[in-house]
């Protein structure tokens, strides 16, 4: 079911819980300010979940609220993941789902990350 961009944070959303250590996930990378691991459902060979280490409810909410410091590590941490996986000279996509309308099922902020094939055009 698709949540709300921009209420209340639910500190018991399952990216939340993965954070505290009370979900385990397949790291990919974690740094000061971003954790990065694999979707349980792939749609793509490199199908990466990167979320930032602050309470943030979607990318409105993160865009709008998060500290320079957060959005720089944060944006700095795709990156790094991206090239980290070799995804660099292929070339990858970042999404982000975000609110009812756009498909957003966990209420945490978080970049989807795909690659590993041609991914064709962009779809709405
Ligand atoms: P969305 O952008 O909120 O629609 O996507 C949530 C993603 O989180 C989706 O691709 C799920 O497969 C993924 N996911 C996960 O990796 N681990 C989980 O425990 C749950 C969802 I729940």
């Amino acid at each position: 079911m698709p949540v709300n961009g921009t209420g209340a944070y639910d500190p018991q959303n399952v990216f939340a819980r993965i954070l505290r250590g009370e979900l385990p996930c397949r790291k990919v990378y974690e740094d000061e300010y971003a954790l990065a691991f694999h979707d349980i459902a792939p749609k793509a060979p490199i199908h990466v979940l990167v979320i930032p280490k602050g309470a943030y409810v979607s990318f409105a909410d993160f865009s709008a609220n998060a500290s320079e410091a957060e959005i720089a590590g944060f944006t700095r941490a795709v990156g790094k993941v991206a090239r980290d996986l070799g995804l660099e000279a292929p070339g990858y996509r970042l999404v982000s789902n975000t609110g009812i309308e756009g498909g957003q099922e966990v209420p945490h902020f978080h970049v989807h990350l795909f690659g590993g094939r041609p991914l064709g055009a962009m779809l709405p």
